[in-house]
């Protein structure tokens, strides 16, 4: 007989390896609940209703392995549909691993990674992307991430692209209803309907797409290089920024030589800022190794803080660094710093030849609020905060590319008077990628892919 693997309970830890108050064991399947009631010792577990916790005790023989609370959850109403069983015993890793082989030895199977959220998208207790949100929201590390996170996982996401999806498959019905009257030549989808509402799917596409910029930036944070000539106070602002003594001070140019990064959170976003050796002609090998690798992250930047060091440039000199930064085309903050050492008077003069320069002072820690809400409004935080449906997930971008280019397909085959039946095919090619997202459609190669990506226990 063929083995099916949906027929199993599955165990696994719950909670995170290593010593803790509680750890959590966590079985799935049909037998769940006969196999914990196996080897606990309290109310019989078979009896009890959904949603109720029991004290007592998991008993390996005659052996006490620990006292333990058992949470019962009836099928359908739980996280996989299944029946599922949550017993929280003391957080030894040594108890826990007993509890779990006394488990197996009772006929369930130890869980592959991603498996109970796998279980609960195949019974249909959500869809796919949403399913990926709950892997990102476990890994959510901001605010802006976990928002992102938990709009995908309500599915807001999903609803999105199920209605682009509807609105697709009545037009492939019309065309294919037009199929069965071929000999008649009736047209019963408009094509000039059809091209109307291909172009604002499109035009609804092309705003999920550019949305991955941001949400790439809120999953993975920013990497903001702090760039500058030698001195300039790029480790004390680096400094000013982590709170913290980060990086080497001192008044000796050339003090940075590698790059040194860390993290810190602004507005709900996570910034990874990365200190860098200052740009000048080297003065040896290693320097000039550092300054190459201050070009290197400058070039794979997402924002870059250009400081200046108002004690030493002249306006012409800081025109020409501005120019140069221009040429690379990556958005900047343009920042000029050691404003407490500067005259009122030449600070104005500045601001009239550069009205986009943020004044600073690293050292005294004078408007670095006003660097970071400028650093934010960079990177179009602004824009999440209205609820727009943000991309997030690399695999997504993917699929809503590919159904970009069947719609460019449709619209050139409407051009060109093709038959209803080529027409048909790519709105159906169109169908399938946006149905990917959601897993309407899904392949074995693609669920085992996206799970396996969980932990265990997941
Ligand atoms: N007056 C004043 N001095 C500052 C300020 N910020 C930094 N400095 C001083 O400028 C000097 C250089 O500071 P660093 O932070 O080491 O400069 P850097 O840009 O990292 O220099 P390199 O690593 O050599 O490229 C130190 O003596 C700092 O104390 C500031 O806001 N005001
Ligand atoms: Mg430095």
């Amino acid at each position: 007989m063929h083995h099916n693997e949906k027929e199993d309970t599955i165990v696994a830890l719950a909670t995170p390896p290593g010593i803790g108050a509680i750890g959590v064991i966590r079985l799935s399947g049909p037998q769940a609940i006969s196999i914990a009631n196996l080897v606990f010792k309290g109310k019989d577990l078979l009896a009890q209703a959904s949603h109720t916790i029991h004290f007592g005790k998991v008993m390996d023989g005659k052996v006490v392995l620990d006292e333990v609370l058992v949470a019962v959850f009836v099928a359908p109403r739980s996280f996989t549909k299944e029946n599922v069983v949550e017993i929280s015993s003391h957080g030894s890793p040594y108890i826990l691993q007993k509890i779990i082989n006394l488990l197996i030895s009772q006929g369930a199977r130890l869980a592959k990674a991603g498996e109970f959220t796998k279980r609960a998208f195949m019974n249909g207790q959500f869809d796919l992307a949403q399913a990926e949100a709950v892997a990102d929201l476990i890994n959510a590390d901001s605010e802006a991430s976990h928002m992102a996170a938990m709009n995908q996982m309500r599915g807001g996401f999903s609803e999105k692209i199920k209605s682009l999806r509807e609105e697709l498959i009545h037009f492939a019905s019309m065309i294919e209803l037009e199929l069965d009257f071929a000999e008649e030549d009736v047209e019963f989808a408009d094509r000039d309907q059809l091209r109307a509402l291909i172009i604002s799917l499109q035009k609804e596409i092309s705003l999920l797409i550019e949305s991955f910029s941001l949400g790439n930036v809120i999953k993975n944070g920013v990497p903001t290089v702090i760039a500058g000539k030698p001195n300039a106070g790029k480790s004390t602002l680096l400094n000013t920024l982590l709170n913290e003594e980060k990086a080497i001070v001192s008044d000796i140019p050339g003090t940075t030589r590698d790059f040194i990064e860390d993290e810190i959170h602004i507005n709900g976003i996570s910034f990874r800022f990365i200190d860098t050796a200052g740009i000048r002609e080297a003065r040896d090998k290693i320097e000039a190794l550092g300054i190459e690798r201050t070009f290197a992250k400058m070039k794979a930047a997402s924002v870059i803080i250009y400081l200046i060091d108002l004690l030493e440039e002249t306006l012409e000199e800081i025109l020409n660094e501005k120019e140069k930064l221009d040429a690379l085309g990556i958005p900047y903050l343009f920042v000029g710093n050691k404003t407490d050492k500067v005259e009122a008077e030449q600070l104005e003069k500045l601001e009239i030849h550069f009205p986009d320069i943020i004044l600073i002072s690293a050292a005294k820690d004078q408007h670095i609020d006003h660097l970071k809400s400028r650093l934010t409004q960079l990177v179009h935080l602004d824009k999440f905060r209205t609820g727009d449906t943000i991309v997030t997930n690399i695999r997504h971008i993917e699929s809503l590319t590919n159904t970009q280019k069947a719609l460019d397909d449709t619209i050139e085959g409407i051009h060109r008077h093709v038959t209803g039946d080529f027409l048909a095919m790519d709105i159906r090619q169109s169908l399938h990628h946006l149905g990917e997202i959601t897993g309407e459609i899904t392949t074995e190669d693609l669920l085992g892919n996206i799970f396996s990506k969980f932990c265990i226990g997941k």
